[in-house]
Parts: C-alpha cells; sequence; structure tokens
C-alpha cells in the first residue's frame, strides 16, 4: 500500500496545560486541521511506528469520520495494531481500561467530554498515556512543540475499514481490532463490586432513574444495569447516543440534567437517580427530591466503601482537587488516611495512583473514581453507591443525614461566569492576585480573612511543581472561597467560583445551600470585584 504525505504548516494546538485538544467542531472540520493534530501526537511521543493504540469516542458529531481519518493516519504511521470499540464509541473510563487491560502504548479519545456537541458545538482530541490516564504535562508539552513546527502528515489514501462489526482486518500492514465496547469495562465492574448484593437489590423492587443525556454511557448503563442486575425496564433514560446529545448540553449537574431532577422531584420518584456526562466520566448523584453534591458523595463514597469487595481492606489514602469541598478530608482524618490537595483535572491523580498513595480520588464537577482505571468513572461511582445501599440497607438520603451528624456538613456550591471576555477574566484574576498579601485580617460581609494565597503543587511522587492554580481565600470559622479560570472552554473565559462553609456536628444541617452560602457570596462579590469586570451581577450557571 503506498500512503501520502501532505504538507501542512503549523496550527493552533492545544493550550499548554490542558489535557486534550477542544475547538469548535467546524475547527476541526477545517482541510487538514485533525490530521494535523493527530500527526503531532504521533510525532510528540516518539512516532506511532510498531505502536498499539486504543480509539474510540462518546458518538459525537463528526466521531466517525474522525475515528477513519486516525485508522488511515495509524496505518501510515506504521502503527501495529489499533483497538476500536465497535462504531468508533467508547467511553474514557472504558479507553483507560482498554490501554491498561491491553498493555497498549497509549488511546486517543474522541469528545469534549461534557461541552455540547453537534455542527456547530465542540469536538476534541485526548492523548491517554500507557497508565491510562490523561497525557500529563511533559507529554502534553511534546505535543505541543510539534504544532509549531509540523510541516507533513502522512495518511493511507485508501477508505478506512469498517468499524460498525465487530472482528478484525488490515489495512496494510495495520492490524484494526473492532470490539465490543462494553464487554471489558462490565468484566471490570464485576471483579470490583457485589453485583449478587445490587441485583437482589433490584428484584426486591429498589428503583433507578439513570439518565445517559443522549450520550456514551447509555449503552454501558442499558446492558450493566438493566441486562445484568436486573433493574427494571427503562430505567436507563436517553440511552441512545445521540450525534448532537439531543440537543443537550450533556453535563450531569442539576441545571442541565433537569429532566432527571423532575422524575427525582415527582410523586414517583425512584429511589436512585444518577447521570453521566458526553464521555462517561462524570456522574451526579441523588436520592427522592435530594441532590447529592459531588463533594458530599466523595465523601461518603469515601466512608463506606469498604461495602464494595474490592475496598474492602480499606482505602490507601484519598485524593480530591484543591476546589473541591473539605468534607473528604474529614472523613479521611476519622479513618487515619492520608488526604492528598491536587490541582483541578484528572491528570494530578495519576502519579498518586499509580504510586499506590491513594485508592479514591473526586474532584468537585462530578467526578469520582479509584485505581481501577486512571480516568475518573461515571458508572463505577453509580455501582459503588448502588453496592454500599445494598450492604447498608439506609436509603441516601437517610445516609447523606446521619453522615452531616457525624461529621457535620460543608455546604458547597460552584457559580460559573460563561463567556466573558478573555481580558476582563484575566485583568479580575491579575487584579486579585496582587492583593493576596493585603488581604489576612480583613473583615468583609461580616466574615474575617484568615488566609489567602494562589494554589501551587508539589507533586509528592516526582516533585514537579504546578503554579497558579487558583485563588483561595479561608476565612475564619470554616468558610472557603476558590476562584479560577476554566480551562477546557472553546469560546472567551469562564470564571469559576467555588464557595463552601462548614457546620459542625451539632448544626441543623438543613439550610438551602444558597442561603447558607449568602455570606460568602457577597464577601467574595466585594473582594474580587466580579460584577466590576465581568458586567453580570449573577452567575450564569450555579451548581
Ligand atoms: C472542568 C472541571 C474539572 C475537570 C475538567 C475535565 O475543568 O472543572 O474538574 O477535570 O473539566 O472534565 P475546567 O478547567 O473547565 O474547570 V471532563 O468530564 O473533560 O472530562
Ligand atoms: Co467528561
Amino acid at each position: 500500500m503506498t500512503f501520502l504525505t501532505v504538507q501542512t504548516s503549523p496550527i493552533e494546538g492545544q493550550k499548554p496545560g490542558t489535557s486534550g485538544l477542544r475547538k469548535k467542531t467546524a475547527v476541526f472540520r477545517e482541510p487538514g486541521y485533525l490530521e494535523n493534530f493527530v500527526q503531532c501526537v504521533f510525532d510528540g511521543t516518539g512516532g506511532a511506528a510498531g505502536k498499539t493504540y486504543v480509539v474510540g469516542g462518546d458518538g459525537r458529531f463528526f466521531n466517525t469520520e474522525a475515528i477513519g481519518t486516525i485508522i488511515r493516519m495509524a496505518a501510515a504511521n506504521g502503527a501495529k495494531r489499533l483497538i476500536v470499540g465497535q462504531n468508533g464509541i467508547l467511553s474514557t473510563p472504558a479507553v483507560s481500561n482498554l490501554i491498561r487491560k491491553n498493555g497498549t502504548d497509549g488511546g486517543i479519545i474522541l469528545s469534549a467530554s461534557h461541552n455540547p456537541g453537534g455542527e456547530n458545538g465542540d469536538f476534541g482530541v485526548k492523548f491517554n498515556a500507557a497508565n491510562g490516564g490523561p497525557a500529563p504535562e511533559k507529554i502534553t508539552d511534546a505535543i505541543f512543540a510539534r504544532t509549531q513546527g509540523i510541516s507533513e502528515y502522512r495518511i493511507a489514501p485508501d477508505d478506512a475499514g469498517d468499524v460498525s462489526t465487530i472482528g478484525n482486518y488490515r489495512l496494510g500492514d495495520l492490524q484494526v481490532d473492532v470490539i465490543d465496547p462494553v464487554a471489558d469495562y462490565e468484566e471490570l465492574m464485576r471483579a470490583l463490586f457485589d453485583f449478587d448484593a445490587i441485583r437482589e437489590m433490584f428484584e426486591g423492587g429498589f428503583r433507578i432513574c439513570f439518565d445517559a443525556m443522549h450520550a456514551v454511557t447509555g449503552p454501558y448503563a442499558k446492558q450493566i444495569l438493566e441486562g445484568t442486575l436486573a433493574a427494571a425496564p427503562g430505567s436507563v433514560i436517553n440511552a441512545v447516543p445521540s450525534p448532537d446529545f439531543g440537543g443537550g448540553h450533556p453535563d450531569p449537574n442539576p441545571v442541565w440534567a433537569s429532566e432527571l431532577v423532575a422524575i427525582m422531584s415527582g410523586e414517583r420518584a425512584p429511589d436512585f437517580g444518577a447521570a453521566s456526562d458526553g464521555d462517561g466520566d462524570r456522574n451526579m448523584i441523588m436520592g427522592k427530591d435530594a441532590f447529592v453534591s459531588p463533594s458530599d458523595s466523595l465523601a461518603l463514597l469515601t466512608a463506606y466503601a469498604h461495602h464494595a469487595p474490592a475496598y474492602s481492606g480499606g482505602l490507601s489514602g484519598v485524593a480530591r482537587s484543591m476546589p473541591t469541598s473539605q468534607a473528604v478530608d474529614i472523613v479521611a482524618e476519622r479513618l487515619g488516611i492520608p488526604c492528598y490537595e491536587t490541582p483541578t483535572g484528572w491528570k494530578f491523580f495519576g502519579n498518586l495512583l499509580d504510586a499506590g498513595k491513594v485508592t479514591v480520588c473526586g474532584e468537585e464537577s462530578a467526578g469520582t473514581g479509584s485505581d481501577h482505571v486512571r480516568e475518573k468513572d461515571g458508572l463505577w461511582a453509580v455501582l459503588l453507591w448502588l453496592n454500599i445501599l445494598a450492604r447498608d440497607g439506609r436509603d441516601i438520603v437517610q445516609l447523606r443525614r446521619d453522615h452531616w451528624r457525624s461529621f457535620g456538613r460543608n455546604y458547597y456550591s460552584r457559580h460559573d461566569f460563561e463567556e466573558i471576555p478573555t481580558e476582563a477574566a484575566n485583568a479580575l484574576m491579575n487584579a486579585l492576585r496582587r492583593r493576596l498579601g493585603t488581604l489576612a485580617g480583613a473583615r468583609v460581609a461580616g466574615l474575617t480573612v484568615n488566609e489567602a494565597d494562589d494554589f501551587a503543587y508539589a507533586d509528592p511522587v516526582d516533585n514537579s511543581l504546578t503554579e497558579h492554580q487558583g485563588v483561595r481565600i479561608l476565612f475564619q470559622g470554616g468558610a472557603r472561597v476558590v476562584l479560577r479560570l476554566s480551562g477546557t472552554g472553546t469560546q472567551g473565559a469562564t470564571l469559576r467560583v467555588y464557595l463552601g462553609r462548614y457546620e459542625g456536628p451539632g448544626g441543623d444541617h438543613g439550610q438551602e445551600v444558597q442561603a447558607a452560602l449568602s455570606p460568602v457570596i457577597e464577601a467574595v462579590e466585594r473582594i474580587a470585584d466580579i460584577t466590576k469586570h465581568t458586567g453580570r451581577n449573577k452567575a450564569d450557571i450555579i451548581t
């Protein structure tokens, strides 16, 4: 087979420090753009010759075409073998598992995660390393450097072959294995959890609603929950991946998963509700008429993980991203295990997991996971919850109430100001950073600032230092606010303001969240001048 070498020139690649390339779908569809980036991924990781990769995506618009391009380029670059999900479908945690299980050289995931899809939506390409996790900065920097100097890419001229049928075929010397996207993942889940106990619970009448949000977890949840675990037919809603996620935003939070919220607050609400995002790595958890904040979910899963066979021996440690509430810290302290605080983004958990320092980790943005893969895993969190409920006997709302009584409650909310001009967002953060040294002791909105800093992380495994990861302001009495700019948006800047307040075990724990946080909301407005800088007096999305 003869391959084509196409002349090209540098592109605007992935932002340094981010773990994937996300752009408008239209940008990825510009002639040569995707090809260019894929060549940079190969070149930046020592070339594809002789290598094996896992390839799959979340089914969004352009997924199938992009997979075809990657297959043709892998062949032209001398790769040995590709493991591809049938119809190009693989969730992010499933890719992570396949990389680890097959010992491949890495994987390429096509997704912009929770960002909307479709012709006018977003698309993304992410390279995962041989440990199954998002590429660390060393690798993304090398890929980025390549995007600045690339001059040609290699591609097979032919048709990429048929990935709609399970089996294998060859394209030149490249072997393409098309696999069932769910089977290996289900096998892994079966090894971690007490499937018999969960199945008995469902057979006893326990009801669940799982909202796949028209995204990739549909086939996984259908097969595992309704198939293997005997949840009632129809328990999984919006279960067929659609190219534009049914016109919605596949972000599992109370705003975008409003259909689930309505079902869970209805008269015949099921016992348990859950949703997952575009690529299946996030989770949202609900009880009857009750949203369990991701930070609380992480704390509760840590406290009760021992109910699942895989974690019955206890956890070596836990980790949370810095903006995540400190609820899990209190649990870790009582369990006598270490708790690590990392910058936002799953890649920072990789070293801790690889070194065996932590078993479970999580983020406030609805990501929870463990050392079973190197990505966050939406369905894993749901199954761990089901395993805990099946063994514990209490319902989730009761369990949470008891938890607050014993550990106290961390009221928590995130306010997002979206699509603000980048200059305005930078001006706000710069002004705040300049004033950091003067904030300690200040009294604002009835609160006193204890200390303020710009979060820096020294990785305890490789000692690498990551700075400027967000401004933290701690108040006397345990309230806290964090401000940082999003790294995953594709339009303007998004300011994230994370708000928290702790109420000890003796409190009533029954306040409405925004009301409980109102002094903190007022204090951060005054300290950071959000309205002045952004022209907004209200967040766009409150979760
Ligand atoms: C957001 C979240 C972060 C998460 C990241 C990727 O990043 O805040 O916690 O790790 O998305 O999630 P940012 O920079 O926009 O705040 V997803 O489900 O790609 O995979
Ligand atoms: Co995601």
